[in-house]
Order: structure tokens, then C-alpha cells, then sequence
């Protein structure tokens, strides 16, 4: 009997999987390859399904004799085990950007004779367009809120986009490249949320308003969010928050260690801020946590130590406290233009603690790549405030061609064409 190989994600099973899998079973006996959750974040193809929900679909085909882990995108280590006579796949990889692991699996066949089999991709079913469909259909709330916790388990780093409104949320939602990255999830900003609403970030916008801006996001995304808490509020008050935030599928909150009027961190020690005591930080954490309804939910804990200049160590003490006291993460801020303070906060970190979750918002040190995060051991990396500051300069530029050409001939190359802006949105026509 000659081994067959196929490699599947199978999150949504249609006919071309069936097309593959039937002439997989007519070469031999059939071992599929089936991704794991972290293979498939490899491929930017994050499945709906898990890898034991997928399993148990596959391992009961008829054309399948037996399911394995493919634990990477390459195919490298599996062929290398299972040798097989025959790999079988649709054509269209040929075409995307799949065609790296396709050349890889030609030239390991090679190593002991076997032979890729293609079959013409179903040009009837496009998966990539059935996901669409899905995305469109929108997401449940509980959906969303563990998704960031999912997301965590599959990639070693996320990228989060501020977002602070309905439009912005579109644009990070479909914001792909060609190899289908994109951004893992959104960050509602209070220095945008504020700005936005023109008014200054010191906690002033209430949290009705806030959820509010979430909501008419979430009605047009499916991406997951996390919410910049500021200081959480009242010890009293925390708990009541972290339930609306529930209530609504935010997947978490970063909270930071500062008392009395909030000023935004980028300010530093040019205003008066103050920080608060481990003990009674510590306090709001546990409030949160005992409050929280749903197991997913995550609280993270931001550290200003560096922003009011208050050393290293202090900075370490109370990530270690904060954990303790429940912390699902750890957000480090800094407003150095050099990464060397957060390098090292993350490396001492790291040598007590492997597994909580690592924050970083790289708006001073914005020359570091999420690569070079990943590397050092970061889990999360928020861009903080950029779709607010990309949109004024445009606007603001328009407004004063405007008034001084008392017409808009002169704006519109800074516009978007109105054609363009009546595609935009589906349903619009
Ligand atoms: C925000 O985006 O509101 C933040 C990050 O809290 S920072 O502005 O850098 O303080
Ligand atoms: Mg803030």
C-alpha cells in the first residue's frame, strides 16, 4: 500500500477538501497532516475551530486512515518521518503565498522518489471568501472576549491597533497584506477616545461614553479589544467596570498604578502625577478579579514606574506584587526614544517569570519591530494612538486649503475620491 500525505487546517470542511481527500484514498492510505492552532497563526489563518473540535471532524472521513499533528506551515518534519509516496494538494498554492512551503515539499521528495500530486483547485468554493461571508456575519460576544486569551496561546506576539470609532475599527479589521497579516486585535485608547470627543485625558469621558464608542465599533468588527482602564477608578468602583466590560466582550483591561487626576503618560514628571501604593493597587487587581464573570476576561496591570522616574527596581517589585495580587499581564510603560529600559524590565521579567503575558506601547521607541519584541519575549504590542494621529493632519491640511481657496478644487487631491468612499462601506449602494 503506498502513503499518501495531506496537509489540512479543515476549519471550514467543503468539497475541495473532499476532492483532495478522494484522490489522496485512491493512491494509498491516507495520513492527513492536520495543523495545529500555532501551525495555522504561522499562516495568519487563525481557525475558528480548535485543533481537537478539527480532529474529530477529519478522523471520521471516510477517505482519512489517520490524523496527525503538523505542529509547523513547513511540512518538513512530518515528511521527513512519514516519507510518503505521495503528497496531494489543490493547485492554488502554486499561486499564493504558500508557494515557499510548496517548493519545500517538492525538493524533500525528492530525497527518496516521491511525487506531488496537484489537483485543480475548486474554483467553486473560495475559502477565503466563505471566512468573508463568516467575518461579515459578525461575531458572538463571548466569541470575541476569549479571543484574545486564544490568541495569546497561538502566537508567541500580537499586534493591537488603537481604534476610536466604527472607521477606524473597519480599517484595522481589514487591514491584510498578501500574505494575510493583519492586526490580532484593537485598543481603545482613552487619549484618543478623548481626543476624539475634544476633550482632555484625564478620565473625563465617563464609561457609558466609552462603551459607547466600543459598541458602534463591535457592530461593524469581530477583531478582539482591550481597554485602556487609565486608573481604574475607585477601588469601589473597579469591580463594576470590569463587569460592563464583560458584558459587552471586551477581552481585557489594562489598568495603571497611578492615584488621584490622571495625566497621560507621555507627559512624564512635566505634570504632577502620582503613584499609587503597591498595597492598595494590589487591592483594585483583587477587587477586579473576585468581580470578573467569566473565566477568559484579563486584567492587566500597566507600571509607571519608568514614566515618573522611579527606577528599575521599583519597577520590578511591583510587576512581581501585581502578579501576585492576580494580574493576568503585565504592561511596562516607558517614554524614552530608546528601547533600553523596557529591554531590560522585559529580560529581568523574563529570568522569574517565563509565562505572564508581556505589554509593551512603542510610541517613543517606535524604531523596534514586533520581530524584535517577539524575540526578547514580549506578548503584546499596542499601537497606541496612530489611526487618530494618521487622520488629523489630512483634516486639518483640507480645512485650511478650504478657507483660503474659498473652494474645494484645491483639497480634493488630499481627499478620498467620493466613488471610492460610496464602495467603502457594503450596503451602502
Ligand atoms: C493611551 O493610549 O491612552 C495610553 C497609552 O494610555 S499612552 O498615551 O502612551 O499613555
Ligand atoms: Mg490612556
Amino acid at each position: 500500500m503506498k502513503k499518501v500525505y495531506v496537509s489540512l487546517i479543515a476549519d471550514f470542511l467543503h468539497a475541495g477538501h473532499i476532492r483532495v481527500l478522494k484522490k489522496a484514498a485512491e493512491l494509498g492510505e491516507v495520513t492527513v497532516g492536520l495543523l495545529t492552532d500555532r501551525a495555522c497563526a504561522e499562516l495568519n489563518d487563525i481557525p475558528y475551530l480548535n485543533y481537537e473540535k478539527r480532529k474529530m471532524v477529519v478522523e471520521n472521513l471516510k477517505f482519512v486512515d489517520k490524523v496527525i499533528p503538523q505542529n509547523t506551515a513547513s511540512y518538513r518534519e512530518n515528511l521527513l518521518k512519514i516519507k510518503p509516496d505521495y503528497v496531494v494538494h489543490g493547485d492554488d498554492w502554486k499561486y499564493n503565498y504558500k508557494r515557499k512551503y510548496r517548493e519545500e515539499v517538492i525538493e524533500l521528495l525528492k530525497q527518496w522518489g516521491g511525487e506531488l500530486v496537484e489537483i485543480p483547485y475548486s474554483k467553486d468554493i473560495k475559502e477565503v471568501k466563505l471566512k468573508d461571508e463568516l467575518t461579515r456575519l459578525g461575531i458572538t460576544t463571548n466569541m470575541r472576549l476569549s479571543r484574545l486569551r486564544y490568541l495569546l496561546n497561538i502566537k508567541n506576539t500580537l499586534k493591537i491597533m488603537e481604534v476610536h470609532n466604527a472607521l477606524s475599527g473597519l480599517i484595522v479589521e481589514h487591514t491584510k497584506l498578501e500574505d494575510n497579516d493583519s492586526f490580532d486585535g484593537m485598543w481603545s485608547s482613552s487619549l484618543t477616545d478623548s481626543t476624539a470627543k475634544g476633550k482632555p485625558d484625564i478620565e473625563a469621558i465617563d464609561l457609558t461614553a466609552r462603551l459607547n464608542t466600543i459598541n458602534e465599533i463591535f457592530e461593524v468588527t469581530t477583531k478582539p479589544l482591550i481597554f485602556d482602564g487609565d486608573t481604574g477608578g475607585r477601588i469601589e468602583h473597579f469591580p463594576f467596570t470590569v463587569k460592563s466590560l464583560e458584558r459587552v466582550g471586551v477581552s481585557a483591561v489594562i489598568i495603571e498604578d497611578k492615584t488621584g487626576l490622571k495625566k497621560n503618560s507621555l507627559l512624564g514628571t512635566e505634570v504632577e502625577q502620582t503613584q499609587d501604593s503597591i498595597e492598595n493597587f494590589s487591592n483594585k487587581i483583587r477587587a477586579g478579579k473576585r468581580a470578573q464573570i467569566t473565566e477568559d476576561f484579563m486584567i492587566i496591570a500597566r507600571i509607571e514606574s519608568l514614566i515618573l522616574e522611579k527606577g528599575m527596581t521599583d519597577a520590578l517589585d511591583r510587576a512581581f506584587a501585581y502578579t501576585d495580587a492576580g494580574a493576568d499581564g503585565i504592561m511596562i510603560h516607558s517614554r524614552k526614544k530608546t528601547p533600553d529600559e523596557i529591554f531590560e524590565f522585559v529580560q529581568k521579567f523574563r529570568e522569574k517569570d517565563k509565562i505572564t503575558p508581556l505589554v509593551v506601547v512603542p510610541t517613543s521607541f517606535n524604531s523596534v519591530t514586533v520581530d524584535e519584541f517577539e524575540k526578547r519575549g514580549v506578548n503584546i504590542v499596542i499601537y497606541a494612538n496612530h489611526m487618530l494621529r494618521a487622520a488629523y493632519p489630512g483634516m486639518k491640511k483640507v480645512a485650511e486649503l478650504i478657507l483660503k481657496h474659498k473652494r474645494s478644487l484645491e483639497a480634493e487631491p488630499y481627499c478620498m475620491p467620493i466613488k471610492e468612499i460610496l464602495n467603502l462601506i457594503p450596503g451602502t449602494r
